[in-house]
């Protein structure tokens, strides 16, 4: 072995120049090509949206399922724009269309029978308390939850129809129990409120929030767990913290953070396994990421606002569909010179999580490393 070395260093001393820098050329050449089919290989692709997933079920005035209907989608005319402008030689990207209502909340749900009540009863009255006159009076809605259920396979769907029955229908719904804080009676709300996408295959948290926010109707678009862990009343802080950073185009986005939670005693109960990889990780991201991304001291908390106009420059170009999309949503933001603001936010460890502590940071971390080689070397596109 060390003489075919010695031999090889002998061989390539007697070559002339030239010969040894078409060489290097040559090997360097290979070594990009083999890295980008590779990526172009193992970059995620999400599948387009199939049929009937572009469609919501809801609870008629009158307890009723409806059957479904039809989603409206800003982003489908949005691209038809694009494309029309672009054939007329336009340079000026078109504006997303405007806003129906106020606040759209997008609830990712993958088998939460059990969690999503709880969460519900909780964003419920926050939203009916803070934009109170939702549909009153047979008025417009001021907002909306969106839940998109992930290929769950338990009573997801039901529960959250039944919810939106209950609550609509009585004058005292029963409340759920929810994390935070008990109330006496469930909020009423109008119908119409609570919209539920079915995916038919599940497509993990990240592909089930982008469809999600494919479809929202809101000035401010938030998405949040449906384990009910963020608390919901901090909704307002987002409002604010992204109202204060939104430049002239009323772009922002303002992400929910656990960072001062860090050494509290939610945290520090997590086991030691899950600490390590939590801290392994960030230092990952801080290597591997753009610079204001890296800055973010919690990219993965569940809980995250958009301002409308900031969704034309990040949905669109969304590829992750698992645990790593809320990193590649901060780095497209940054890319678009979006402003950020991380906004800290109530939380509480809720049981039940079906994360696996191993096997989710391996993936977490292999996703991390494709999406920054995709961006690199150009397999990934931002406009
Ligand atoms: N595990 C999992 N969750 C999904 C999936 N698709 C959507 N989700 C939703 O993603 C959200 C986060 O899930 P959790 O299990 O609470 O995971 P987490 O919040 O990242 O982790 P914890 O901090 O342990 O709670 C929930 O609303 C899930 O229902 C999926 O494919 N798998
Ligand atoms: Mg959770």
């Amino acid at each position: 072995m060390l003489a075919v070395a010695q031999r090889s260093i002998a061989l390539l001393r007697q070559a002339p120049p030239q010969l040894l820098l078409l060489a290097l050329v040559t090997f360097a050449i290979s070594g990009c090509a083999f890295v980008y089919l590779f990526l172009l290989i193992v970059a995620p692709i999400p599948r387009a949206p199939r049929r009937s997933e572009k469609t919501y079920v809801t609870i008629l005035p009158d307890g009723s399922r409806s059957s479904p209907k039809e989603l409206s989608c800003w982003i489908d005319k949005f691209a038809a724009q694009k494309e029309l402008a672009r054939r007329n030689g336009k340079a000026k990207a078109p504006e997303i269309e405007a806003a129906e209502l106020f606040m759209s909340v997008v609830v990712p749900a993958y088998n939460e029978e059990e969690r999503l009540g709880g969460m519900l009863e909780e964003a419920v009255a926050y939203l009916q308390e803070e934009y109170g006159s939702n549909g009153r009076d047979g008025g417009k809605l001021v907002w909306e939850i969106l839940i998109v259920s992930d290929g769950s396979t338990d009573g997801t769907i039901d529960k959250a129809l039944d919810f939106a029955r209950s609550h609509q229908l009585s004058l005292h719904p029963i409340p759920e129990k929810g994390p935070w804080k008990q109330q006496k009676e469930g909020r009423h709300i109008p119908h119409g409120s609570i919209r539920v996408i079915v995916l038919e295959e599940n497509r993990g948290k990240g592909g089930a929030v982008t469809h999600g926010m494919r479809h929202a109707r809101g000035q401010y678009v938030v998405f949040a767990d449906a384990d009910g862990a963020s608390l919901f009343s901090d909704l307002g802080k987002l409002v604010e913290g992204c109202k204060a950073v939104e430049d002239a185009e009323g772009r922002g986005v303002a992400i929910g953070s656990r960072a001062h939670l860090v050494g509290s005693e939610a945290v520090v109960k997590r086991s030691k396994l899950r600490n390590f990889l939590m801290h392994s990780f960030h230092l990952l991201l801080r290597l591997m990421t753009p610079p204001a991304t890296a800055r973010i001291g919690d990219t993965q908390c569940g809980f995250k606002l958009f301002s409308r106009p900031a969704l034309p420059y990040i949905i669109p170009y969304m590829h992750s569909e698992g645990w790593i999309f809320d990193v590649e949503m901060l780095m497209l933001a940054e890319s678009a010179e979006i402003p950020m603001v991380e906004v800290a936010i109530g939380w509480k460890e809720v049981l039940g999580s079906k994360l696996n502590v191993v096997w989710d940071s391996l993936g977490m971390a292999w996703g991390l490393g494709v999406l920054r080689g995709a961006w690199g070397v150009g397999v990934y596109r931002r406009t």
